[in-house]
């Protein structure tokens, strides 16, 4: 089974953040024995959608999961569509904060097969796993599907609470090399405002747990860290402490 994950290319202007999401997918289908997973983060590639499509089917992936924000749905859409005219049989899943809050939306093109809500770690497992072994896709917990034009919205999967019981992110499946430069920046900015890190820590926020990041990124070239659970950056675990009012 080829399992190729994309981030679609944002409209305007790209930035170079590593697609986490797909690196936790990753390690939890390598640990189910997948291990033909490739990562096309078209974003920071600064592809545009003929060469994603392009590059998509050279990989010729059997499931083609897309990862999209509101900004990028309609680029998704135009790769999904080009992917699913080229090959046929390639099965189209959707993702990410648009494709949880509305799925039917997206599940009103036929080339999108199903859409994962929230967290996917499992529920996209379950998706890969149900079409190895030819089994109904209908009644995942935590997908939306349309099908014969009925939209069938599954309950939600529990989230994952216990998020040091997750593998470690599958980074060698991203471009590395393609955020060093803005890595190396941001390296700048932390010796000039005298930071160890930059830090994203939260939960409860938006539909999700949000959890640690390390991409880089000039929005928080003024934030020595970000917001945790109650806007406080999260209890116990703010080293730095200096949000600015700004941030
Ligand atoms: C960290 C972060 C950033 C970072 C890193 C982004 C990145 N690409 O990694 C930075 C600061 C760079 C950033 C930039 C932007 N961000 Co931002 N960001 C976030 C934040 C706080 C957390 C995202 C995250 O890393 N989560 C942890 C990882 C592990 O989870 P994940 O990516 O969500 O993936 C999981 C699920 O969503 C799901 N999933 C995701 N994709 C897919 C695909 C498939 C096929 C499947 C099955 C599952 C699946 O499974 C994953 C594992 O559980 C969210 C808010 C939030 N709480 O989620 C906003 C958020 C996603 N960002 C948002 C926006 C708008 C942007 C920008 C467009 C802002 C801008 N105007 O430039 C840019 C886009 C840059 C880019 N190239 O992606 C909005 C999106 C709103 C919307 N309606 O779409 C959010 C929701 C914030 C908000 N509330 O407004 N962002």
């Amino acid at each position: 089974m080829k399992i190729l994950f994309v981030a679609p290319p944002l409209p305007i202007a790209n930035s170079y953040a590593q697609p986490l999401g797909f690196a936790y997918m990753g390690s939890i289908l390598r640990n189910e024995g997948f291990t033909n997973i490739r990562i096309l983060d078209a974003c920071s590639l600064d592809l545009s959608i003929k060469d994603t499509i392009q590059l998509a089917c050279e990989f010729e992936p059997d499931v083609v999961g897309i990862t999209v924000m509101t900004v990028t749905v309609n680029n998704g859409l135009k790769i999904a569509c080009g992917l699913k005219a080229l090959l046929p049989k390639v099965k189209i899943v959707f993702g990410g904060v648009h494709a949880s809050v509305l799925p039917e939306d997206l599940l009103n093109n036929t080339f999108v097969d199903i859409v994962v809500r929230n967290e996917g770690e499992y529920t996209f497992l379950e998706v890969v796993q149900r079409l190895v072994s030819g089994e109904d896709l209908e009644d995942i917990k935590g997908t939306t599907l349309n099908i014969n034009g009925e939209i069938i919205n599954n309950p939600n999967r529990s989230r994952i609470i216990d998020l040091d019981s997750l593998p470690f992110p599958s980074r060698d499946l991203l471009p590395l090399n393609e955020y060093k430069e803005r890595a190396q920046k941001a390296a700048a900015i932390l010796r000039r405002e005298e930071l160890d890190a930059l830090i994203v820590n939260g939960n409860e926020a938006d539909y999700a747990n949000t959890r640690y990041f390390s991409g880089f990124w000039p929005l928080f070239e003024r934030c020595g860290v970000a917001v945790g659970a109650n806007g406080d950056g999260g209890e116990g675990n703010l080293p730095i402490g200096n949000r600015p009012e700004d941030c």
